[in-house]
């Protein structure tokens, strides 16, 4: 008995998931977080609305080592159930050779194309200069992580960390609900 409610409940949470496929992405909030001033600092990180339909995000980290020639993220994704639960990823990559090899990591090449257009992050290492991501329009990434991607209704948290020589220097979060 308590086997079939449970399985039961199990299904009906299944189908509740199925149902509520989310069509519209909001970007709520984005976060930039520097761990080492010395190194890295920004200068601005927003989102900003144009008007209730279109909204753009920008940010500028200064970096104060120049060049830099090893990169890496991990990034996860984090749903908000009771708290932020990781969700999806969690995943380690070596920046500088996905950038250098787009097909060694479809993840990460999928998500550099959602800005690459929109920043001057946008070849193979070594970087020596400041990074920044220009009015980047929401909407634009709307499309790409609705179509792509089918998952349930709620709020989420894009996490990611920036490692320059295994050193954690500085953390971007994107906040963002499924509606
Ligand atoms: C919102 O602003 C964008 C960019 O300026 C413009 O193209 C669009 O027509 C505006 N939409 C509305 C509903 O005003
Ligand atoms: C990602 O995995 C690492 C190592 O297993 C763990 O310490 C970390 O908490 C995870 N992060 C998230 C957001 O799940
Ligand atoms: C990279 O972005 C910069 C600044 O937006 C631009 O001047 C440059 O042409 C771009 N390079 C490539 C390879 O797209
Ligand atoms: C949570 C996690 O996976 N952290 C890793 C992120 O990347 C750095 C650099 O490679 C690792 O040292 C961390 O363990």
């Amino acid at each position: 008995m308590c086997k079939l409610i449970g399985l039961m409940s199990n299904i009906i949470m299944l189908l509740s998931l199925i149902t509520e496929i989310a069509s519209m992405v909001e970007f709520t909030n984005v976060k930039c977080t520097s761990w080492d001033n010395a190194f890295d600092d920004f200068e601005y990180c927003h989102l900003k609305s144009v008007n209730r339909s279109f909204k753009y995000l920008s940010l500028k980290v200064n970096l104060h080592k120049l060049p830099i020639t090893k990169v890496k993220v991990n990034f996860s994704l984090l749903k908000r159930y009771n708290g932020y639960k990781p969700f999806l990823y969690n995943i380690t990559v070596d920046a500088c050779k996905a950038l250098r090899h787009p097909k060694s990591n479809p993840i990460f090449n999928f998500f550099h194309g959602l800005f690459k257009k929109h920043s001057n992050m946008n070849h193979t290492c070594s970087f020596n200069h400041d990074l920044i991501v220009e009015k980047l329009p929401t909407n634009f990434m709307n499309q790409q992580v609705s179509g792509d991607l089918k998952f349930p209704h709620g709020d989420y948290l894009f996490h990611s960390d920036w490692y320059a020589y295994g050193i954690n220097r500085a953390t971007v979060d994107f906040f963002y609900s499924l509606s």
